[in-house]
Parts: structure tokens; sequence; C-alpha cells
């Protein structure tokens, strides 16, 4: 029997509620979550695709998030200043009522970013060869810092978006990559003035790589390009700049997120992250977190856990084109939001897990090498630890286990 228009929210509603697992707002906010504003507001537009949402004013997203416990929101400084407001009286109108919005509904601003990638002025990069490109690029980014001081963030992202090329020898990469770190510097100088004035810390400045769009080739496309950017000697304040990774843009080229999050770590860099989901050596899908690898992600959370990094953790993903405006806060965020919560409570059951613990710690404990045995004999030292390595496998296993919640006593078809 069809499904009348006027009866297929509550459908929606049932079905959710129905599902169960979900968390209150309160323990969700106990979370460091953001809500970024241009998910909530993402259309489902694309190059081949029109939207499918009508659109969504910062009020409504806000009070949104602060209903369902998302504690803090994210922006793009143009997601609701205007490109030509920017600087201006207007801005600062803006940011008021964006303020107020967020008191209103106890939701903090934790994250401002500059959009370097949609507006034609960059077409040829914020770091192009005109001069007044990159003087401008410049006062975009200081005028970010100022904003994320004006509504408390405590974090500044750069997605350099179309810091590349699509067809090679009109640009010198080092000299773009020198007057890139130019616009940096700026940030950096402009965000140590504004804080010293406010009395408030400065921002912690974070990259973000992606490794295929928007350009044909990119010149900062990994996480590890921007380590070998931060530590190349062209940043001033490279103390003050590290990383927001994406979950997504590591996988998209390959990597094992986990990794490429571990090299970030050790570099005291991992200062910030995006997370999603998606598959490997495809475009940006940006599907929700832990629909496509729930595995990996548990696994992801386990090193962040055994690390300490407890968030940010930003919501950088795009409801899907068949979510409609009302499923956008009733299912794709509250759903995102839980599954997260799930795995961090998963990842920290494999912590605790006996089994995990032990195999672990057997494993690094390493097997008997006979007293007053050559170091030097290889065949003997493999053999010593031959019996054990097949504790690999087995703690795979168990991390499957865990996910599917075996570990608790759920079977199938057993007996
Ligand atoms: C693009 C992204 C961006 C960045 C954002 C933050 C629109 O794939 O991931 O989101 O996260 O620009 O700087
Ligand atoms: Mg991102
Ligand atoms: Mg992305």
């Amino acid at each position: 029997m069809s499904i009348p228009e006027n009866q297929q929210q509550a459908l929606v509603a049932r079905l959710t509620q129905a599902c169960g697992g979900s968390y209150s707002p309160e323990t969700r906010r106990k979370f460091y979550i953001s809500g970024p504003q241009w998910a909530a507001a993402y259309q489902g537009q694309a190059l081949f695709h029109a939207p499918t949402r009508e659109p969504v004013g910062f009020e409504d997203v806000i009070r949104h998030y602060g209903e369902l416990g998302i504690g803090h929101w994210t922006t793009h400084d143009t997601d609701v200043i205007p490109t030509e407001a920017l600087g201006r009286d207007q801005q600062a109108e803006i940011v008021g009522r964006i303020g107020k919005a967020l008191a209103e509904n106890g939701v903090r601003c934790s994250m401002v970013t500059t959009e370097t990638f949609y507006h034609a002025v960059w077409a040829a990069s914020p770091a192009a060869e005109s001069p007044e490109v990159r003087e401008y690029a410049k006062f975009r980014v200081k005028n970010t810092v100022d904003i994320g001081h004006e509504l408390g963030a405590g974090f500044a992202v750069y997605w350099p978006g179309s810091l590349g090329y699509y067809v090679q020898g009109a640009i010198e990469e080092t000299e773009t990559l020198g007057w890139y770190a130019e616009a940096l510097n700026a940030a950096c100088d402009h965000d140590r003035t504004v804080a010293a004035a406010k009395g408030r810390a400065t921002l912690k400045h974070c990259l973000e790589a992606k490794p295929f769009e928007p350009q044909a080739e990119i010149l900062l496309p990994t996480s590890d390009a921007m380590l070998s950017f931060i530590a190349s000697g062209l940043l001033t304040h490279p103390e003050m700049v590290g990383l927001n990774p994406e979950y997504l843009h590591e996988l998209m080229w390959g990597a094992a997120p986990r990794a490429a999050l571990a090299r970030a770590l050790v570099a005291g860099k991992l200062f910030h992250f995006d997370i999603n989901d998606g598959y490997r050596l495809k475009h940006d899908v940006d599907i929700a977190v832990g629909l496509v690898n729930p595995l990996d992600w548990l696994n992801v959370l386990v090193l962040l856990r055994s690390h300490g990094y407890n968030g940010p953790f930003n919501l950088d993903y795009k409801p899907p084109r068949t979510t409609s405006n009302f499923g956008v806060f009733a299912v794709s965020f509250p759903t995102a939001v839980d599954r997260f919560i799930t795995l961090w409570e998963m990842a920290g059951e494999v912590q605790d897990d006996p089994i995990v613990k032990e195999a672990t710690a057997a494993l690094k404990a390493g097997g008997t090498v006979a007293a007053g045995a050559d170091p030097r004999d290889a065949a003997a030292i493999t053999r010593a630890n031959r019996e054990l390595l097949t504790l690999h496998e087995l703690i795979a296993h168990r991390l499957v286990q865990i996910l599917l919640g075996v570990h608790r006593g759920r079977t199938y078809s057993i007996g």
C-alpha cells in the first residue's frame, strides 16, 4: 500500500525510534563532536546533481544541533556571511546574530575555516601569481581569525582547496608553496596580536589535505605532505600549525587512515579530525561515519583512545541526496553521532578486552630464546616466536567479534 505524503515523516520517525541504540542529548554533549554549518545546509548539489533539499539557515542548524546534543558548531567564513560582506559592517551584524543563536541553544563555535575553493577569485588558487589575489587571501584568513575569536572558537582549519592546477607548466610549485605559506604566516601573526589583545589563547591552525579535488593536481595532497610543509621552514610559526586530517581524504588516495593518523600523532600534530566514511580511490563521497568501514573506524578509535585524543570530531559529511530536509535532523545527524559514540565505546571495550590484552602483552613479551643463544641466529629467533604470531589473526577476529557483539554473548545458529 502506498504511503501518503503526510504520513511519511511519521513513518521515518517511528522506524528510527524502532532502531533503538540512540543516546540522549546529554550523553552526546559529553563528546567533543562538532556539526558543520555546511554539512547540515548541504542541498545535494554537485557537478552532475541538482539540489534535492531546501536551503536551511544557521539559526535552524544551530537550533537543531542544540536539540540533538551536538554541542559545537563549525563554519566557513562564507557559509553564512556573503563574500562581499566579509570584513564590513554587515559581517559584524551577522556574527552578532550567530553569537546570539549559539548562546540561546547552548552550542559553542569550536572552529572557523576560510573558503578558498568556491569563489571565482580562487580560480588560480589562493596562492596565485597575482599579488592582489594573495593579499586578498591574507585578508580572508586574517578575517577568519577575527571571526573565530569573536565567536570563541579554538581552531582555524585550512583546506587549501584550489591550491593546485589543471595543466602543468604555468606555475612553479616551490614559489606557489612559499606564497601559500605567506598567507598562513599572516593568519598566525594576526592571531597572536588579536589573542594578546583579547587575553585569549591563540587558535590552533589546522591544515586539511585532500588528494584529488577540486584541481586535477594538488600541491599538498596528503596529511604527510602537509607535515613536511609545516616542517619545511616556510612557516614563521610552525608550532601554531598542525593537521585536521579527514578520514575519507586519506582513504581516497589509498592510505590506511589509522596509519596516517599515527604519523600525525607521533609528530604531535593531530589537532582536529574530520569524521566521515567512503571508499578507496573514489571521489569525495562524504558518507557519514561508520556506514562503510565500521571495522576500520573501530580500529581508528582504538588508536585515538589509546593516545588520549578526545576530539574535536567534526562531522564533515554530506547527508545523502535521498534524505529529505526533515531526514537531515531526524535521521542523518543523530544516527551519525550515535554510531560514532557506539564505536567509541566499542574501542574502549577493545582496550579492556582480556583476550586482546593478553594476546598483545604476549606478543610484546616475545618468545623465549634459549639462554646464551647467539643473537645473530635468525632461525632460532624465528622459531622462538613462531606460535605467538598466530595471535595477530586471533586479535583481528576478536575485533570483529567485538564489532558484532559476540563477546557479549550474541550468537548466530549455535547449538
Ligand atoms: C572538502 C572538505 C571541506 C573542509 C572544510 C574545512 C567542505 O572535502 O572536507 O569541507 O573540511 O573546508 O576547512
Ligand atoms: Mg573536511
Ligand atoms: Mg571532504
